[in-house]
């Protein structure tokens, strides 16, 4: 699935052409006053300098850096909803997800086909950490071939999509979605490729900056908060009760959990 945004398609300008100004404003102006509010809402949480790192942090910071052709392509779990909401598309960008089918492992080799293809452009895999466990011997082609990938790595040591589904879907506490942590910055030198560790929101603009000016392959390990819960701007009655279920029944880290959905609550309400 990969949206270009710009030259609209012919049949797109003629429908245009057709359409009348509507004078009642109200539709219009509610939804760009909610956009506005979101956005504000992102901003703040992408602001947030406390630790460990919130996975917004990482995408607020590398969106301000990409460029205005920026190729980015991401994998499936919690890392689609950071991208989604965080990186903005914008004149001739591009974006690839294999969403429909959640595949995980997509972000790199999308990444690595779109470096191929437009070898001038800047290329961004913004993936999970268990997605690009199943494929990272790819980092070695991406080395060999000296791919302009950057590889932005969402390590939250958890298969966090599943996590999330466990306990706000199904009100079950977490059960077996743990990572076994890997520095993903030492298997990325280790194949030839630049590694970078992140994990001080304080740094993370510095660095992902030094990261998107390396020449060739880099990957940027952003070390985040497992616990923060990537919760629909609005979530349902029955997410909620799923939610506090799950940690009644004893979901790890529930304290933590709680502690993120409350600060994040507070933070609405002022
Ligand atoms: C091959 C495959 N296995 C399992 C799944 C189910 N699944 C979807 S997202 C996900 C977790 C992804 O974890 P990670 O890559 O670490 O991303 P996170 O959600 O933590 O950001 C899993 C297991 C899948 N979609 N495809
Ligand atoms: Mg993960």
């Amino acid at each position: 699935m990969v949206h270009r945004q710009r030259s609209l398609p012919a049949t797109r300008r003629a429908f245009l052409a057709l359409l009348r100004p509507n004078e009642d404003r109200s539709f219009l102006e509610a939804a760009q006053k909610s956009m506005r509010e979101w956005r504000q809402s992102l901003k703040e949480q992408g602001e947030r300098r406390e630790a460990p790192m919130k996975p917004q942090v990482v995408g607020y910071e590398l969106n301000k850096l990409l460029a205005s052709d920026t190729i980015v392509t991401t994998d499936s779990g919690t890392n689609t909803s950071w991208a989604a909401r965080y990186l903005d598309m914008r004149e001739d960008m591009m974006f690839a997800v294999s969403g429909n089918l959640a595949t995980m492992a997509c972000g790199l080799p999308y990444a690595m086909a779109a470096a191929l293809a437009f070898p001038d452009r800047q290329v961004v895999a913004f993936v999970g950490d268990g997605g690009l466990t199943m494929l990272m011997g790819e980092l070695s082609t991406c080395a060999k071939y000296a791919l302009n990938v950057k590889v932005v790595v969402i390590k939250n040591n958890s298969l966090g999509q599943i996590k999330w589904e466990q306990i706000a879907f199904l009100g079950n506490p977490e059960f077996g979605c743990d990572l076994h942590p890997i520095d993903f910055a030492a298997v990325a030198r280790a194949c030839g490729v630049v590694g970078y560790a992140l994990s001080d929101p304080a740094q993370c603009a510095a660095v992902l900056r030094e990261a998107l000016d390396t020449p060739g392959p880099a990957l940027i390990e952003a070390t985040v908060d497992p616990n923060e819960p990537p919760l629909p701007p609005k979530a349902t009655f029955e997410q909620t009760k799923n939610l506090v279920e799950a940690l009644a029944r004893g979901t790890l880290d529930a304290g933590q959990i709680a502690r993120n959905i409350a600060l994040g609550k507070i933070r609405e309400l002022i």
